[in-house]
C-alpha cells in the first residue's frame, strides 16, 4: 500500500465509525426530520459557540453559502494570499455568488492593519467590502494557525466597519489544538465559521456551517437552491458526530507526525524547510533546483504520494489518522533518497 500524504481527505472511515453510521437513526433532512443531522448541528453549534449550524456536503459549499448570505452581487471579499476560496473552489464566488476578491499579499494570514487599509464603502463607481474571510488553518501557507489575538483584532475592526467576517475553518480543530484554545474562542470574532468533518477528523463526507439563527435560515434556503439538500443524511452525520467525539484530541498526533517528518527532511541541501514553522498537519517543502512535478512522480513510483504546489517550487505533505509513525519514517527515507538521486 502506498503511503498517501496527498491530503487529510484520503482517510477511510474506521470500523467503529462505520458501525456508528450503520446504526444511525435517520429521517428526511430536507424536512428537518433527521435526528442524527439535528444532533450533529446542535453539537457543531455548541462547539463553535454559534446559535445554529447547517450540515452541508462539502467545505466548498459551506464557503459559497456563507459568501452568498453575507454579500450582495458585485461586492468585494477581502482574503489573504492563496486563499482556498480563490484558488480551489472553481471560481464559485464569481460564477455563483457574483463577488470579486481583493487578495491581500503576504503569507495568507490577514492582520487588522492590512484589512483596515483595504476595507471600503461602496460608491457610485467602486464596489464596497461585503465580507472579510480568514482561513484557519491556512492551507497553502502550510497549515498555519491564526493567533487568537489577531482574530480578535480583525473581528473588532470588521464590526466597527459593519462588515461581516467569515472563517473558512476547514481545519479549525487543528488550529484549536495548535493554539491550545477552544474552537469557540477562535470562532468568536467571526460571524460565521465552517469546518470540515472529512479532513483531519476522518469522516467520509461533510462540513458544517455555523452562525446566527437568521443566517442559518437563509443558508438553509441557499443550500437547497444549489442542490445541497440531503435526505437520510443521518448516516453521514453519524460519522461526523463520531469524529467530533473521538478524533479531535488525536489531531495532536498528526501534528507531531508532521513535525517529525519535517525534522527528518529539513537540513538536506536541496530543501528549504523550517520544522519549527510546522504547527499542524501540513508540511510545505520548498525544493531547491528540482522541479516539483517530476520529483512527485519519482516518489510516487516508490510508493510515496504527495502533491506538487502550483507555484513550481513547493510540494505539500499532509499527515492524518490513517498513518503510523513507521510510515512517516519510511516516507522521509524515500523523500531523502530521491532528493539524493536528483
Ligand atoms: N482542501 C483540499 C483541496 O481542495 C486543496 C486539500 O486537500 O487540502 N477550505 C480549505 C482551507 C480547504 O483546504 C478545503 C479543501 C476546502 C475549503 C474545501 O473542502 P471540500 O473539499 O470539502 O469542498
Amino acid at each position: 500500500m502506498a503511503i498517501d500524504l496527498r491530503s487529510d481527505t484520503v482517510t477511510r472511515p474506521t470500523t467503529a465509525m462505520r458501525a456508528a453510521m450503520a446504526s444511525a437513526e435517520v429521517g428526511d433532512d430536507v424536512f428537518g426530520e433527521d435526528p442524527t443531522v439535528n444532533a450533529l448541528e446542535a453539537e457543531a453549534a455548541r462547539l463553535t459557540g454559534k446559535e445554529s449550524a447547517l450540515f452541508v456536503p462539502s467545505g466548498c459549499m459551506a464557503n459559497l453559502i456563507a459568501q452568498m448570505v453575507w454579500t450582495r452581487r458585485g461586492d468585494e471579499v477581502l482574503v489573504g494570499q492563496d486563499a482556498h476560496v480563490v484558488l480551489y473552489e472553481v471560481g464559485s464566488g464569481a460564477a455563483i455568488a457574483g463577488i470579486q476578491y481583493q487578495v491581500v499579499p503576504g503569507n495568507g494570514l490577514l492582520d487588522a492593519a492590512a484589512v483596515e487599509k483595504r476595507i471600503k464603502k461602496a460608491t457610485f463607481h467602486s464596489p464596497g467590502t461585503g465580507l472579510v474571510c480568514v482561513e484557519n488553518t491556512h492551507n497553502m501557507a502550510g497549515g498555519v494557525p491564526y493567533e487568537p489575538a489577531a482574530l480578535r483584532e480583525i473581528g473588532a475592526l470588521c464590526r466597527r466597519n459593519g462588515v461581516h467576517l467569515h472563517m473558512d475553518g476547514a481545519r479549525v480543530f487543528n488550529a484549536s489544538i495548535a493554539a491550545g484554545v477552544p474552537v469557540a474562542e477562535l470562532a468568536a470574532p467571526a460571524d460565521s465559521v465552517s469546518f470540515c468533518l472529512s479532513k483531519g477528523l476522518g469522516a467520509p463526507v461533510g462540513s458544517v456551517l455555523c452562525g446566527p439563527s437568521d443566517f442559518r435560515i437563509e443558508a438553509h434556503r441557499l443550500r437547497k437552491m444549489i442542490g445541497g439538500g440531503m435526505r437520510q443524511a443521518g448516516v453521514l452525520a453519524a460519522a461526523g458526530l463520531y469524529a467530533l467525539e473521538h478524533h479531535v484530541a488525536r489531531l495532536a498526533d498528526d501534528h507531531a507526525a508532521a513535525r517529525r517528518l519535517a525534522d527528518l527532511i529539513a537540513g538536506h541541501p536541496k530543501v528549504a524547510l523550517d520544522p519549527a514553522a510546522v504547527r499542524t498537519n501540513i508540511v510545505m517543502v520548498e525544493l531547491i533546483g528540482i522541479k516539483p512535478e517530476a520529483f512527485v512522480e519519482r516518489c510516487a513510483a516508490r510508493g510515496l504520494l504527495f502533491l506538487p504546489r502550483d507555484d513550481g517550487r513547493r510540494v505539500r505533505l499532509v499527515t492524518h489518522l490513517d498513518l503510523c509513525l513507521a510510515e512517516i519514517e519510511q516516507a522521509a527515507t524515500i523523500f531523502l533518497d530521491e532528493l539524493g538521486s536528483t
